[in-house]
């Protein structure tokens, strides 16, 4: 292979991938790129961010990418990509006002951007929660109140009132586990409490949202196709011994099936039963079948494996991953993404699946205005040669989205840690787009000259 080759991005011939109605997009969130805080409610992550020892670099998201500025600018690098689709969200503290009615201007953001999305036919999924709770609920309890879900609920009804018919799909939430579990029990996010019975509780209403929100786009937005995005990380024994392919099964249980069984079978899995009564959520009479209403597609996010042992005390723990390491410390482990996707088909009765986030923050450096992320565009391909195995054994995948566009706020790292296929110098907010952003760009011409056409977008 060629070093030129090395930064080329290539879909195998025959592969449904290179069918046109396969969709290619990126993804983002508002948190992360948008800035301009002072034009919105505070939200947990505001809150957070100010607590000192909790963000790696001390940094917050009052400017992040300064999107909200430069969001012209952004759509251009979009289009230049020839994108079928954007995944972006919208942020819930800009366009509600804490009485609950819609605050017009903050929506006004959203509208131009989707009005601008579609005259490029660029093809929005817009997701409604990305982890920025408005800071007056947290203060009336957060997730772990009831409530929340029916606030939320409100939230979707008055926005996709406001959103019209400018949006392709929607996706409820994002990644409920993180909210929950590194929200409410490790306390690594936002709000950063570390109980496990209030994590339960979260886990249980961020699903009754999500029901409550499906219920809600089923009656305003019919027509669009709507879903939710959870993160699962495959789970695999450190050996082969019969311990640790329990343990496995256990963590697996705890961190995926919790969520995929009541979204797609309107269970809980039976460990439930096994909780001490103070630590199970309150599930209430009709909950289950809210949580289980049929989804138009289920999107998951892939960017790592996780490897388990047995332990006495806690039944399972993690195995420290091995290399090759991103700069996350996140395991490059492509089978993973086939393994996981032929695991969810071979197990439940799917709506076609869309990968909704997959990508890797690695060291990048600007030298003579490139940056050469050979390692993103590795790692890019050898997931997308995953994906087209698990197309092979006949999962109905629908899409690949990146994380990231831009390098942005990753969270409790700051802006440490670059995800992007542009990269951003937060001193100047200038955009380079790196190798990885021109080989997705060629790839996709070359699939668009293929296929008798342009790409999206030009
Ligand atoms: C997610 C996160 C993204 C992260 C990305 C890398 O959905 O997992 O929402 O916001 O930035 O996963 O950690």
């Amino acid at each position: 292979m060629s070093r030129n080759d090395d930064l080329k991005l290539k879909v195998p011939a025959g592969s449904p991938m290179r069918a046109p109605g396969f969709i290619f997009g990126v993804a983002t969130s508002a948190f992360q790129i948008e800035g301009a805080s002072d034009a919105r409610l505070p939200c947990i992550w505001d809150s957070f961010c100010a607590t000192p020892g909790k963000i790696r670099d001390h940094s917050n998201g009052r400017v992040a990418c300064d999107h909200l500025a430069r969001w012209h600018s952004d759509l251009e690098l979009i289009t230049s990509l020839g994108l079928d689709a954007y995944r972006f969200s919208i942020s819930w503290p800009r366009v509600m006002h804490a009485d609950g009615t819609i605050n017009r201007k903050g929506v006004g953001f959203y509208l131009q951007l989707l009005d601008s999305l579609n005259e490029r036919h660029c093809k929005p999924f817009v997701t409604l929660y990305h982890w920025d709770l408005p800071q007056y609920l947290q203060e009336q309890g957060g997730w772990p109140n009831r409530d929340t879900a029916f606030r939320f609920r409100d939230y979707v009804d008055q926005i996709t009132r406001a959103l019209g018919d400018r949006v392709y799909s929607y996706v409820t939430l994002n990644e409920p586990w993180c909210s929950a579990y590194l929200g409410y029990e490790t306390g690594v996010h936002a709000p950063g409490l570390t109980d496990k019975t209030l994590s339960k509780k979260a886990a249980h209403h961020l699903l009754l949202a999500h029901g409550l929100g499906m219920q809600v786009l089923e009656q305003n937005s019919p027509a669009t196709l709507n879903g939710i995005v959870v993160n699962l990380s495959p789970s695999y024994g450190a050996t082969d011994s019969a311990a640790d392919r329990a343990a496995a099964v256990a963590a697996d249980t705890a961190m995926n099936q919790w969520y995929l069984k009541p979204l797609l079978q309107g269970v809980y899995p039976e460990s439930l039963e096994r909780l001490p009564v103070a630590e199970r959520p309150d599930i209430q009479a009709d909950d289950l079948n809210l949580i289980s209403q049929p989804l138009d597609f289920l999107g998951v996010n892939y960017y790592t494996r996780a490897v388990y042992k047995a332990d006495a005390a806690a039944g399972f723990v993690q195995v420290p991953p091995a290399p090759p390491l991103t700069e996350m410390g996140w395991e490059i482990y492509p089978q993973g993404l086939t393994d996981m996707l032929v695991s969810l088909h071979e197990q439940f009765d799917l709506p076609p699946v869309y990968v909704a986030e997959n990508g890797a923050a690695t060291a990048d450096v600007i030298v003579d205005g490139m940056v050469n992320d050979a390692t993103r565009i590795r790692y890019f391909q050898q997931h997308l040669d995953a994906l087209d195995r698990a197309l092979e054994r006949g999962v109905r995948v629908a899409g690949y989205f990146h994380w990231s566009l831009l390098d942005n706020f990753e969270w409790a790292e700051g802006y440490a840690k670059r995800f992007g296929l542009v990269y951003v110098d937060y001193a100047t907010q200038r955009r380079t787009m790196k190798q990885s952003a021109h080989a997705y760009a060629e790839l996709l011409r070359e699939r668009a000259a293929a296929n008798g056409g342009t790409p999206a977008g030009s």
